[in-house]
């Protein structure tokens, strides 16, 4: 399907035959669908012969197991893939069509929270560019994160049925379903050979349906596989209780089967809903070993050459279950031996950790564990008990590092620590950016990492450049690729290193600064008629868009917009001093998660008095879109000017939206946390505006005792902000409207906040003198882009690769 007529006639034939609808009398919808079937035809022959390759080569292959991917839209992925736009364009322009229009239809899967999924999203991506097979396996949620409205400035979440007009993506093999077991009890019995053994004796079951998805990689002709499983109902209904009548009843057993995969856990800071979400867990990983054992790997195959094979790689503590699963697998149904199966699985797994806080550190009860999988909970006895004799007879009499280092802890009560579970399961257990990389060794499993030094590594995080430069930045790309003469940098992200020279270039600068420019233009319209948010396009834009969470303090953001607008109408400052700016955000926070939403309220109760008071005269602009997703990103991240990375130092693992912004030359405002401490040192302390207390400062400055009230006390640029909140200027006079977030700050504060605050404001001043120089701003912005290659997912392939996986790519 490589000419304008062949695009045409696949299309009619899709729109025709497979809607059933002449062109006269389609919807959107059907076009799109139409298109998006025609689209992927031209990827399935790539597919099949790609699984050909890999199965004839023997190729050893990820097995990335994550409960989330945050895909993004499919349908601009694909033509680029294919490099079919043009052919696209011209085709439908010639049936009175256009791309823009049909791309719009398309909802995203929203089948992740933020960082953690979209991370699976970027590297699977880069696997398949890279000709390296992998499998993602995940969960088709029904329902992904939850679509977010604003009533009165508060947050109200909706379901989002992304699944409700069809999906043009999937390929659904209902004929290949798997069984997965749940709950029961265990029993030991004497085998034929007279060797004790257990077996499992589940109660109940549902059945685990593949979705497969494409991953194609980036015009390659290699396209790799996503498989989500969709849970359904052994049996479907009960005939006998429908027909009685009771028709709740009858169908019971198949709401509850099917209410395993039915909503994505919007939960980001500490895990809760308990035992579907377990179930969730258990369900897919499940699905995947079986999928892998019995349908990947040739039939008779030689379990204990499984390491050569596949390498399951644990995508945080979500998929750890897997670990007793193949041991039960190995041991209970294929009849190794314990200690040759756990040598099987020590090599079979790696474990990804995301995180630092540590109430996000996932731990299943022991009564829930054992209710709901009762061998798994013996095989994580087992593992415990085998372990903790390794550790008394390396550590003799140390009472304090077995209780440290046990997988079971008994306070508050008897509980399994997952990241614990697969740290010992791991070949390698890695952290995120570097410096998080190292607060895990030091901090968080400080008795591993002794006992076990090569065991950690770090992989710095990474993301695709063809989604977040060449699909979301036309503009960008096509400077970036006259200049470099050829396109060669979408896989090989290095080569930016070459605008380098261009950065002193003053017309270079100029086109440089006319694509910002434009990108601004374009977000403004996608605002106008997505939210009727009106944007200057002529200002500073300055985006702070991520999860809504206290330890990434939008508050810090929020009090420096509130100060520049206190000091507008308390005279100190004449507006015409203030420096034009329109400030961006855009955040969702878990349902259940009460002062993220207070913040969220108060967001939007500022911006709408500061965009509503003339004493502003438009200077500064909050802006609030709702319902940020992954669409909106690629539209928000090329148009702004200035990042904001401002976690308190230690708490962010890595970040990702830093690496996107960077690379689409905006300057990052940032502390010295996650993956912006590796930014700043590539990008150069000159065009990185740092600020605030570093890691071991926050840990001192905890320790000696922190008050925040003092320090609002001592700072009466703070004190003046902070009271007109509390004053109720933002709440039509009602003082109490925003009291729990003020007291928050100043009660509590954990994430030091306003001890950041006037190093934060400083640090504003420098980015408004260096803004107010358009030349050396466009300098600086070049540098970012042309220094940031190295935060291609690519290289964090290769370095997964090279330090844990040992996955080489397909030939041919
Ligand atoms: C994020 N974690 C980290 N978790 O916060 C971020 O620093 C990092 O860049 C990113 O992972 C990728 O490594 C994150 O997104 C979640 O969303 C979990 C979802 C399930 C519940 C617990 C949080």
């Amino acid at each position: 399907m490589h000419t304008v007529d062949e695009f045409i006639n696949g299309f009619m034939d899709e729109l025709n035959f497979g809607r059933g609808v002449s062109l006269a009398r389609s919807s959107r919808n059907d076009r799109y669908i139409a298109l998006s079937k025609a689209v992927r035809q031209n990827l399935q022959a790539r597919w099949m012969k790609t699984l050909a390759r890999q199965y004839e080569q023997q190729a050893k292959s990820v097995a990335y197991l994550s409960a989330e991917y945050l895909l993004g839209r499919q349908l601009d992925n694909a033509l680029l893939a294919t490099g079919m736009t043009e052919v696209v364009e011209e085709g439908l322009g010639a049936l009175g069509l256009t791309l823009d229009d049909l791309r719009g239809q398309e909802t995203e899967p929203g089948l992740g929270n933020g960082g953690l999924g979209r991370l699976a999203a970027c590297f699977v991506d880069s696997l398949a560019t890279m000709s390296v097979p992998c499998i993602g396996y995940g969960i088709r949620y029904e329902y992904g994160i939850f679509r977010q409205e604003f009533e009165d400035g508060w947050q109200v979440e909706h379901s989002d049925r992304w699944l409700a007009l069809g999906n043009p993506w999937e390929f659904p093999h209902p004929e290949h379903a798997v069984t997965v077991h749940f709950g029961g009890s265990t029993q030991t019995y004497t085998d034929e050979n007279g060797r004790e053994r257990t077996r499992w004796l589940p109660a109940w079951d549902v059945q685990g349906v593949p979705y497969n998805y494409m991953v194609p990689g980036y015009r390659n002709g290699r396209v790799n596989t996503l498989r989500l499983w969709s849970a359904r109902a052994t049996r479907a209904f009960d005939l006998r209780i429908f027909n009685a009548g009771d028709y709740v009843e009858a169908v019971r057993a198949q709401t509850f089967a099917e209410n395993i995969s039915k909503v994505l856990y919007p939960e980001d800071s500490t895990p809760q809903g308990k035992e579907l979400r377990l179930q969730q867990q258990y369900f897919f990983v499940a699905c995947s070993l079986r999928d892998q054992l019995e349908n990947v790997l040739p039939k008779q195959f030689d379990l204990t050459k499984l390491p050569d094979r596949v390498i399951f790689q644990l995508n945080d503590t979500h998929p750890v279950i897997a670990v007793p699963e193949l041991m039960r697998l190995l041991v209970d149904e294929k009849g190794m031996e314990w200690d040759d199966a756990w040598a099987i699985t020590q090599k079979c797994f790696a474990y990804t950790c995301h995180t630092l806080l540590p109430e996000a550190l996932e731990v299943w009860s022991a009564e829930l564990l054992g209710k709901l999988l009762p061998r798994h909970l013996e095989i994580i006895y087992k593992i415990n008990e085998i372990f903790l004799d390794e550790i008394r007879a390396a550590y003799p009499g140390d009472e304090i590092k077995l209780r440290r280092m046990s997988i079971i802890t008994d306070h508050p009560e008897r509980s399994v620590r997952m990241a614990y579970l697969a740290t010992i399961a791991g070949s390698k257990v890695n952290g995120v950016a570097a410096l998080h990389s190292q607060l895990l060794r030091d901090k968080v499993f400080p008795e591993f990492s002794a006992y076990w030094p090569d065991k950690f590594t770090n992989v710095t995080n990474g993301i695709t450049p063809r989604r977040f430069l060449r699909l979301s930045n036309p503009g960008l790309s096509e400077l970036i690729t006259e200049t470099l003469g050829d396109e060669g940098w979408v896989t090989d992200l290095d080569r930016l290193r070459e605008l380098e020279p261009h950065a002193d270039d003053p017309a270079f600068r100029e086109r440089f600064r006319a694509v910002k420019a434009a990108n601004k233009q374009t977000l403004a319209q996608v605002l106008v008629t997505r939210d009727s948010i009106t944007l200057p396009t002529d200002v500073m834009y300055d985006v702070m868009v991520k999860r809504l969470h206290e330890y990434k303090r939008q508050t810090l953001k929020l009090l420096h917009i509130v100060t520049l607008y206190e000091q507008i109408i308390s005279g100190k400052i004449a507006v015409e001093d203030v420096m034009p700016r329109a400030f961006l955000f855009g955040a969702k926070a878990a349902p259940g998660y009460r002062i993220a939403k207070e913040i969220i309220a108060l967001i939007n109760a500022v911006g709408k008095t500061i965009n509503n008071d003339p004493q502003v005269q438009g200077r500064l602009t909050v802006a609030f879109p709702a319902n940020y997703n992954v669409t909106l990103a690629e539209r928000l991240i090329p148009a702004a000017d200035l990042s904001e990375q401002i976690s308190l130092a230690g708490k962010e693992a890595s970040g990702t939206g830093n690496m996107k912004f960077a690379l689409n030359g905006a300057l990052t405002i940032g502390t010295d946390d996650g993956a912006n401490v590796e930014i700043r040192e590539l990008v150069g302390d000159d065009n990185f505006f740092l600020f605030g207390m570093l890691e071991p400062e926050v840990e001192a400055t905890i320790a000696k005792g922190y008050s925040p009230v003092s320090v609002y006390e001592s700072d009466p640029q703070l004190k003046a902000t902070i009271d007109l909140i509390a004053s109720g200027h933002f709440s039509d006079g009602d003082r109490n409207r925003f009291e729990p977030v003020v007291s928050n700050l100043l009660g509590e504060d954990r994430f030091l906040t306003l001890a950041d605050y006037a190093a934060y404001l400083e640090a504003q001043k420098r980015v408004e003198a260096a803004y107010a120089d358009p030349d050396d701003w466009s300098r600086k912005a070049i540098l970012n882009v042309a220094r940031c290659g190295f935060f291609s997912s690519d290289r964090s392939m290769v370095d997964y690769i090279d330090r844990i996986w040992h996955t080489p790519a397909i030939t041919q």
